[in-house]
């Protein structure tokens, strides 16, 4: 008799211990805009559940494979998905719905009754998103049974882009790190990802018109130790995207609602291609793939034809890879005492009739030139241009989208010129930098200090920015330049957690944002990561900001 009553007290306990682990908690990153809760009875989620998606619609029929895999990856539980065939199929069931009616065209609701869960958008997109937020307020762990609170829970993003950058330059990343990335991105409700794919250190894309690019460019001959120091470790380093690789991965984000913008910077962060093709170059070289980080002298030569017709090849192949209406053309850093010393550039500049100005001198003038050129091309074909801040001392149109990097600044005053704007600022959206200012036993990292906190207290619209300047400002995006970063733990270990800080600039509106509520509701996310094997940065969510 004592033994039944102690098994049956065991029992009670473990029942107790299990619902209350077994129980969505709505209160998910980034939060929802409301979540109102609903009288009745919690629904019961068990793998008895079917996901009903619309008939003949082939994004909701993903959708709900990948809402079945999410849950069964996280709970063990496998529901099996089907065509809708009769509104009774909804009884005790999950519907994903296309809602015409609601607003933003990324935005999710989701409907928890006692006897069935409904998770609507605008578009396939906002039921993506529907389902990454319920996916978030399951337990992360084994369990037959999840009870979802009858609610309706429904979530917008703020900003239309929302990115994360990745350079595969610097070190190269193959192609089943990227996918990780982008689930990552999946994750934090992000669209867009900036692919850094070309650079001084390395070509990583295959461009079939000039296989040298990939197959000499992707490949330098060692590289530096710690920050530009004399010490080279002579490693041969390198490696490139097959174009089969890249529509792979192109395919995958974008069944995840990530677009893929490809970055091939120009005129600047050459000299890989230089090596491979030295006549593209104004000293015709000989050149070889850098193996330090920085700046380099060497850039296009604007005098040639012949580099121009380069250029456009290139983007071709680019264009028929990435359907993404951007394309990021770089224009960073770009030194022009090459062209000051190259007379074939000087003829450019006066066959051209560049004339310096006050404020800009000659060899700007050429670069926005050439840009224009470029973005013209693009354009004919549909296209247009992303480039970093550099470009609004080139006198660039107007329909350039400017990427702010060094600081916010630039991108108001791009704004105020009327360019669309994507905020990247160093400090604190370069992940790449230090997530602490006590920087005693981290992963060697570029430099600076961009903490958890600092991300989250970012706002991408500067306060002074005149009204009609800010629906200019259309996304924010991190960027993880890869100088430091050699490996793929290290690359997570930098983006989480602040990519769930950023999570919550891009989808919350600043009245919304509240950091010690944003810090009580990051432990169940970071189980998520946890579950998943992914590397986090643990500090950050205990340390006190200095
Ligand atoms: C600046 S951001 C760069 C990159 C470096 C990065 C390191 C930009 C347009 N240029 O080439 O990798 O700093 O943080």
């Amino acid at each position: 008799m004592r033994n039944l009553i102690l098994t049956s007290l065991l029992a009670v306990i473990c029942i107790a211990a299990t619902a209350q682990w077994s129980r969505a908690d709505y209160r998910v990153v980034p939060l929802p805009d409301r979540i109102d809760g609903i009288r009745g009875a919690d629904f019961r989620l068990t793998d008895n559940c079917i996901i009903n998606y619309p008939t003949g619609q082939r994004d909701m029929e993903r959708n709900a494979a990948l809402l079945s895999q999410y849950v069964e990856e996280l709970t063990g539980m496998h529901l099996s998905t089907r065509p809708t065939v009769n509104a009774k199929d909804g009884l005790g069931n999950i519907s994903l719905l296309i809602d015409p009616k609601m607003d933003n065209d990324e935005g999710y609701r989701i409907t928890v009754m006692p006897r069935a869960v409904e998770i609507s958008g605008r578009t396939a997109a906002g039921v993506f998103y529907g389902i990454q937020t319920l996916r978030k307020s399951l337990p992360a762990g084994q369990c037959p049974e999840v009870l979802l609170p009858a609610a309706q829970v429904s979530g917008s993003p703020q900003f239309g882009y929302r990115g994360m950058h990745l350079d595969c330059v610097r070190h190269f990343f193959g192609v089943e790190t990227v996918k990780r990335y982008i689930d990552i991105m999946a994750l934090h409700g992000m669209n867009r990802l900036h692919w850094h794919l070309t650079d001084d250190q390395g070509w990583r894309i295959e461009i079939k018109k000039y296989p040298r690019l990939a197959e000499v460019g992707g490949w330098r001959n060692g590289t530096t130790l710690g920050h530009n120091s004399p010490v080279n470790d002579g490693i041969r380093y390198g490696g490139y995207f097959t174009q089969e690789e890249i529509r792979d991965i192109v395919r995958y984000a974008a069944d995840r609602y990530i677009t893929i913008i490809p970055e091939i910077d120009m005129p600047g962060h050459m000299v890989a291609a230089l090596t491979a093709y030295p006549e593209l170059g104004c000293t015709g070289g000989p050149y070889e793939v850098w193996g330090m980080w920085g700046v380099h002298d060497d850039i296009l030569c604007m005098g040639k034809d012949h580099t121009l017709q380069f250029v456009q090849d290139v983007l071709d192949e680019v264009m028929e890879l990435f359907p993404s209406r951007y394309i990021h053309i770089g224009g960073d850093e770009a030194p022009r005492v090459r062209w000051e010393q190259c007379p074939l550039c000087q003829q450019r500049i006066s066959d051209l009739g560049i004339h310096r100005t006050e404020r800009q001198s000659a060899e700007a003038l050429l670069q926005g030139w050439f840009t224009t050129r470029i973005q013209d091309y693009l354009s004919r074909h549909g296209r247009s241009i992303i480039g970093w801040d550099e470009l609004l001392g080139c006198d660039v149109d107007a329909s350039a989208t400017i990427m702010s990097w060094r600081g916010a600044e630039p991108g108001a005053e791009g704004a105020k010129l009327g360019h669309d704007v994507i905020m990247s600022p160093v400090g604190p959206l370069y992940f790449d930098y230090y997530q602490t200012s006590n920087t005693w036993n981290e992963p060697t990292a570029f430099g600076g200090c961009n903490t958890l906190k600092k991300v989250f207290d970012f706002e991408p619209i500067p306060a002074e920015l005149p009204e009609a300047a800010r629906r200019h400002i259309i996304g924010v995006q991190a960027n993880v330049w890869t100088e430091y970063i050699t490996c793929e733990p290290q690359i997570q270990y930098q983006v989480l957690p602040r990519m769930a800080a950023l999570a919550e600039v891009q989808w919350l509106r600043p009245a919304d944002k509240d950091y010690d509520d944003f810090l009580a509701r990051l432990p169940h996310l970071v189980d998520i990561y946890k579950h998943y094997g992914w590397t986090y940065r643990a500090k950050s969510l205990t340390e006190k900001d200095e």
